[in-house]
């Protein structure tokens, strides 16, 4: 069932699907499907499935890499809730090894979430991540508040429908404003994640930093597990480094909605793999 994007409702599955990456040179970013939870016990079964991944991964020889939503964790309920959650997996995550990144919701949530990256920063965590979204007018902003964290970037251009009082919605301005902020951050000296499958604006991030002598270790490419799939071998092969982001469990609904509003061809894959293609 829905195969192609999602690599199972089990952690074993999820596990297997970045040992056969990594047989590609391509590493994993895990991710436990969940958000927007209603209740507190919800927020904390999750943070302990998620723990369960971070103790399955530090047994591994690979990078070691998972995301969270902060909706998963309580964040609607309370962001002291989310923040107490995601400190406990960092205690955990941190000395293992294991990468946090703390994926971006849609708008409402954005404030909150750059909220919760900054505390858990001051709170002395080196080891968690940050998501901007190129569609959002607010990012540019966003990213200069951010600069004297240091941040580890992923950018996006941003996968969540918002009014146009918040956000471009012409493809060629989001695309232009990606690949501005994408070179700001370069610029500045962040290590970015950028994660599209965008040829054009891959090829000329490639483009950007051969030109400018940044090195292959300043930044890397993310993709979705089961999207490109040859696109990520060979940015692999070309000596960059590419990880795809493995979603796993029961909660695959609103992300295989999202994969659709992006690209409605989607829509024939998903039922194909419905029809037990
Ligand atoms: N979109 C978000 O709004 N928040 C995220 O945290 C987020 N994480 C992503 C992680 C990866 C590895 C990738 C490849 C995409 C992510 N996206 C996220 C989705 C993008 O915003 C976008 O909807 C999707 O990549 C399709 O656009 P593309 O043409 O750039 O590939």
């Amino acid at each position: 069932l829905v195969r192609r994007y999602v690599a199972g409702e089990t952690l074993e599955e999820a596990l297997r699907a970045a040992e056969a990456l990594e047989a590609q040179g391509v590493h994993a970013i895990l991710d436990l499907l969940g958000e927007m939870v209603r209740s507190e016990e919800e927020a904390r079964a999750f943070q302990e499935g998620i723990l369960v991944l971070v103790r399955a991964l530090a047994e591994k020889p690979w990078p070691k890499y998972v995301s969270v939503k902060p909706t998963q964790l309580g964040l609607d309920l309370s962001e002291g809730l989310a923040l107490e959650l995601l400190r406990g997996i960092l205690r955990e995550a941190e000395p293992k090894g294991v990468f946090v990144r703390l994926d971006m919701e849609d708008s409402p949530r954005v404030e909150a979430t750059l909220r919760l990256y900054k505390a858990l920063r001051e709170e002395g965590f080196s080891g968690v991540g940050v998501v901007l979204q190129s569609y959002l007018f607010r990012t540019e902003k966003d990213l200069l508040d951010l600069l004297p964290y240091r941040p580890n970037l992923r950018l996006v251009k941003g996968a969540y429908r918002e009014p146009q009082e918040v956000a471009f919605q012409d493809k060629r301005l989001i695309d232009a404003e990606y690949l501005h902020l994408g070179k700001l951050a370069l610029r500045e000296g962040l290590y970015v994640a950028f994660a599209t499958h965008d040829p054009r604006l891959i090829a000329e991030v490639k483009r950007y930093t051969e030109a400018f002598g940044i090195p292959k270790t300043a930044f890397e490419f993310q993709l979705l597990y089961g999207v490109r799939p040859e696109a990520q071998r060979r940015l692999a092969q070309e000596g960059y480094t590419v990880r795809a982001y493995v979603p796993y469990g029961k909660d695959w609904y609103p992300y295989l909605s999202r994969r659709i509003a992006e690209r409605p061809e989607n829509l024939l894959l998903v039922l194909r793999s419905l029809l037990g293609g």
